[in-house]
């Protein structure tokens, strides 16, 4: 079991289904933490549905729940974790609390780890401003995992190859000396060795800022799913605490893994690195249960449904196919 741990999760609530704080909580809190679940939006399901209801929590809200924690001698924390905020001032509001919680804790002790959502493939599917937003707030997050599209839009740099990357990676932690970037999900021509493989490529700069890359290739499985970045993110924050508390001196390894020699350390030697290959073992064994119950589910509901089915119904039953299955199966 993982050291007690006190983590505030910041994502989205939806009524049904598991995204956001809804599987994050339960990934947090099946693995021993306790989990304070400050929700951006309320939604009745995710937008991938393409029709929901519900709101957004206004910036105001969110700072004045955490007030609300403050008042009754609730808000310390020893990590948070940070999702889907759709508004740039909503995001700005998250920033303050991250910077309180850091300055109130002892040095090097708090943890952020922050998903920069914003989009995927070339889109955007938070408002624009929101890009900026997130740049200013890079400063104050210690374990950073943006997608390829978000590495980009954060570092602005294009990635193509291997090379622009390993360019995009370092630039995050010379402009904003961010110390652990994993990027959960890289498709790049010849970087996979098969077509029908993905990669987590990541790095935990050493004290002068210089990257330290690992890359970690592992099967894609050939279906979409919902949600997984939102799991991905929650299991890295176990296996980072357990990596900092097992280390021998977690102050330091918070904050620049500078105990590490550039010189002795093979990358995948690099906490961050062995927490990633747990977290990949993790999400392999969730998404092919995943999807053989999803491959049942739609040979049952198309048996039934008899062909009569129109393109919006049929969306509708793929996406709800589409989510995690970890509640049946939670020892992945
Ligand atoms: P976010 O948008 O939250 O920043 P993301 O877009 O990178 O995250 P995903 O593409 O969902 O998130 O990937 C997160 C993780 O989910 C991957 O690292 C991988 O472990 C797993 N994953 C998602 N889809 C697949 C797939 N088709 N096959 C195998 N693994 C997958
Ligand atoms: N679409 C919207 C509106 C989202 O908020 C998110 C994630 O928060 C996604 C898509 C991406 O989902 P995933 O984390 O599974 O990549
Ligand atoms: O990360 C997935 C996610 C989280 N929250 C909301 C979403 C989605 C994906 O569509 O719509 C509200």
């Amino acid at each position: 079991l993982v050291p007690e741990t006190n983590v505030l999760a910041i994502a989205s609530h939806v009524v049904s289904g598991y995204v956001g704080n809804k599987i994050a909580a339960f990934v947090l809190q099946s693995l021993g933490c306790d989990v304070a679940a400050l929700n951006t939006v309320q939604f009745s399901n995710h937008t991938g549905y393409r029709q929901w209801k519900g709101s957004k929590t206004t910036p105001e809200e969110i700072t004045s729940l955490y007030e609300g924690l403050k008042k009754s001698h609730l808000a310390e924390f020893d990590m948070m974790l940070s999702g889907y905020i759709p508004g740039a001032t909503a995001v700005e509001a998250v920033g303050h609390i991250a910077r309180e919680l850091n300055e109130k804790a002892l040095p090097g002790r708090f943890f952020w780890v922050m998903d920069p959502v914003m989009g995927d493939n070339g889109s955007l599917y938070v408002a624009p401003d929101v890009v900026p937003e997130y740049r200013t707030l890079l400063h104050s997050a210690d374990l950073i995992l943006p997608n390829q599209f978000e590495a980009e839009l954060l570092s602005e740099t294009k990635i193509t190859d291997l090379d622009s990357l390993t360019t995009a990676i370092q630039n995050l932690h010379d402009r904003y000396a961010v110390p652990h970037v994993v990027i959960t999900s890289v498709s790049i021509p010849h970087l996979d060795h098969e077509p029908s493989t993905l990669s987590v490529v990541g790095s935990t700069m050493t004290s002068d800022r210089k990257a330290r890359p690992f890359k970690i290739v592992f099967p894609a499985i050939d279906a979409y799913f919902s949600g997984t970045g939102d799991m991905f993110a929650a299991l890295m924050v176990v296996r980072m605490r357990e990596a900092v508390c097992a280390a021998p001196d977690a102050e330091t390894l918070t904050k620049t893994a500078s105990w590490i020699s550039p010189d002795d350390v093979q990358p995948l030697d690099l906490p961050v690195a062995r927490a990633a290959e747990k977290v990949l073992g993790s999400m392999h064994e969730v998404l092919t249960k995943t999807r053989e119950a999803m491959v049942r589910e739609l040979e049952s509901k198309t048996e039934v449904m008899n062909g009569e089915m129109d393109d919006m119904m049929m969306h509708l039953i793929k996406s709800k196919a589409a989510e995690l299955r970890l509640v049946r199966n939670p020892n992945c």
